[in-house]
């Protein structure tokens, strides 16, 4: 019996740099932005100096309790109009920070190693996790362009990724994410339904209480 002996480390829990497949289209890339996690928070930090997080409301009326902000050529934001892209930030009055070298390099190489190469995103959405703060079952439709993937990285806090199907009604898997993981979905899987379960008490040594997620997108 071959599983009686099978060596220790074939049941040990994912290594950084492993690659699990979510769904064809869809994959996570364990611990990728993990050494440039620091300059990534860095970046947020700068940008959320000149473009505050801040929580958007939906267009049914309520407050989003995740906070966010955007670097790059537009933003996402919503009100009570609908969801959109928009060239300026409407808090600063001015146009969204624009989008580190660094945030567009680390993007590239994720899209690349999950089999989407020339990945040119033009918007960086930066959402912001108190503990409790949990973003409900949704997926993202306001882009133009839906042929190119979404690359996502999360940091800080640690949370579960829900992940389901192309259809709201249809059964979720969890998906823990952690500091430095990167989650990438383009093709057959872009338009999959997909959230977040609430943040639970931590103490992150970079980040403090709090979760953040890049998701780059091509939206124009
Ligand atoms: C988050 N992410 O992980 C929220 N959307 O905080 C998203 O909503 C998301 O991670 C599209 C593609 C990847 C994502
Ligand atoms: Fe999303």
């Amino acid at each position: 019996m071959r599983t009686a002996t099978l060596p220790l480390f074939e049941v040990a829990p994912v290594a950084t740099g492993a690659r699990e497949d979510l769904a064809p289209g869809a994959c996570v890339l364990r611990g990728f932005a993990l050494d440039i996690a620091t300059t990534l928070l860095a970046e947020v930090e700068r940008i959320a100096a000149r473009s505050p997080f801040r929580h958007l409301v939906t267009p049914g009326g309520k407050s989003m309790s995740v906070a966010m902000t955007n670097c790059g050529a537009v933003g996402w934001f919503s009100d009570r109009s609908g969801y959109r892209y928009t060239q300026r930030d409407r808090e600063s009055g001015a146009s969204w920070p624009s989008m580190p070298v660094v945030f567009a390099e680390i993007a590239r190489a994720a899209a690349s190693t999950a089999g989407f190469e020339d990945y040119a995103p033009d918007v960086c959405l930066i959402n912001r996790y108190e503990i409790g703060t949990r973003l409900t079952l949704h997926c993202d439709h306001d882009e133009r362009d839906r042929r190119a993937p979404i690359v996502s990285v999360s940091l800080g806090l640690p949370a579960t990724f829900l992940w389901g199907g192309l259809a709201r009604k249809e059964p979720q898997r969890r998906v823990p994410l952690t500091h430095g993981d990167v989650v990438v979905w383009g093709g057959p899987a872009r338009m999959r339904y997909h959230g977040v379960l609430p943040v639970k008490a931590g103490e992150h040594p970079l980040a403090g209480a709090r979760r953040f997620n890049l998701t780059f997108r091509v939206a124009r």
